[in-house]
């Protein structure tokens, strides 16, 4: 699928040809990338960009063809499908990445940054690139931190204000163990689902709610059918520009300069529309007939994610060290 200079002329080398009969300029190479959101979100716009960049920056050579709206499947199939290389990039939230990548999880444990200030500077830090190798021994590579700001419940019965409000609650989550204990541990009932499924699910009463950033309760409309939106803020979650190693590898180093520079660029730009579109979405979501509470005291939830860090501790020791890190208690 890829015919960049690089492979072609391993190719060469292996079919005895000389290097030197490859002098011709490499043929285009197109890059396909999987993003779940819809056109006009953040992130769909920062891509558009590093799309931008790189078939100008590399005039031509490389280029990325973009699939909004999960067209190409769900973000759990696409995280595979990169790694193998069927599929060249993603826009992927780390949430669902921990199944097969185990470094990514420790960004799934339930209030472990702070706030969004510590997540980006740990994040283009020590702990951004603890996680980008552990994504390389499996087969793909971060070459940019995207943000998704700070989830919290929503549902279609009552507002939260204490774990006690959660109990019985059915709540649909993203696909790890890690927020099904997260959800179990308020007595309430998890259930992993795609992101694409939730609606329907909220609407006919398969699951009373979920949880969410609010640009993503405003922009696939959760919102009208769940309209007690409780401000948790329990998970806080960075999700990646990836590409995979098989993409990279065709690529030249001027090559992978350059993607790797429109990608940090591109993060730039969605960091700076993420915050806009947060404060437009509350907004919306208000004017849409939302009830918004915050929540007085974070500290019995946070109390009751005790035994959910202990499990992940106990199962990943080579972790804790990284865990440490990011809680500032290294
Ligand atoms: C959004 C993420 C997206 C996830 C979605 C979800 O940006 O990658 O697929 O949440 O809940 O905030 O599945």
């Amino acid at each position: 699928m890829l015919d960049f200079t690089k492979n072609a002329k391993r190719v060469a080398v292996a079919a005895g040809l000389s290097v030197a009969a490859l002098a011709a300029p490499a043929a285009a190479a197109e890059l396909r990338a999987w993003n779940i959101h819809v056109e006009d979100y953040p992130n769909s716009i920062a891509l558009e960009s590093f799309a931008a960049e790189v078939a100008d920056k590399t005039g031509g050579e490389v280029t990325i063809k973009l699939f909004h709206n999960g067209v190409l499947g769900s973000q759990p199939d696409a995280i595979e499908q990169v790694r193998l290389g069927a599929l060249d990039i993603g826009q992927f939230n780390l949430g669902p990445m921990g199944t097969s990548i185990p470094e990514t999880n420790v960004v799934s444990l339930p209030f472990i940054f702070p706030g969004i200030p510590e997540m980006y500077e740990l994040m283009d830090g020590a702990v951004g690139e603890a996680i980008s190798a552990g994504m390389e021994k499996k087969g793909m590579k971060a070459l940019a931190w995207y943000d998704s700001g700070a989830r919290s419940f929503y549902n279609s019965i009552r507002p939260i204000n204490s774990p006690a409000d959660v109990e019985g609650l059915k709540l649909r989550v993203m696909n790890n163990d890690l927020f099904v204990g997260m959800v179990e541990a308020l007595d309430g009932n998890a259930t992993p689902m795609a992101f694409g499924e939730v609606y329907q699910s909220i609407k006919t009463g398969v699951v009373d709610g979920a949880e969410n950033n609010p640009p993503s309760y405003e922009s696939v409309s959760h919102f009208e059918v769940a309209q007690f939106y409780s401000l948790t803020e329990h998970l806080i979650i960075p999700e990646c520009v990836c590409v995979s190693m098989k993409a990279w590898d065709a690529m030249t180093p001027e090559q992978q300069e350059i993607v790797a520079t429109a990608a940090r660029n591109s993060a730039a730009q969605q960091r700076e529309l993420w915050q806009a579109r947060e404060a437009s979405a509350m907004k919306n979501v208000e004017a849409g007939g939302v009830t918004i509470n915050k929540i007085a005291d974070k500290g019995p939830f946070q109390e009751r994610m005790a035994g959910v860090y202990d499990g992940f501790l106990e199962a990943n020791p080579e972790l804790t060290d990284l865990v440490n890190l990011i809680r500032g208690t290294n």
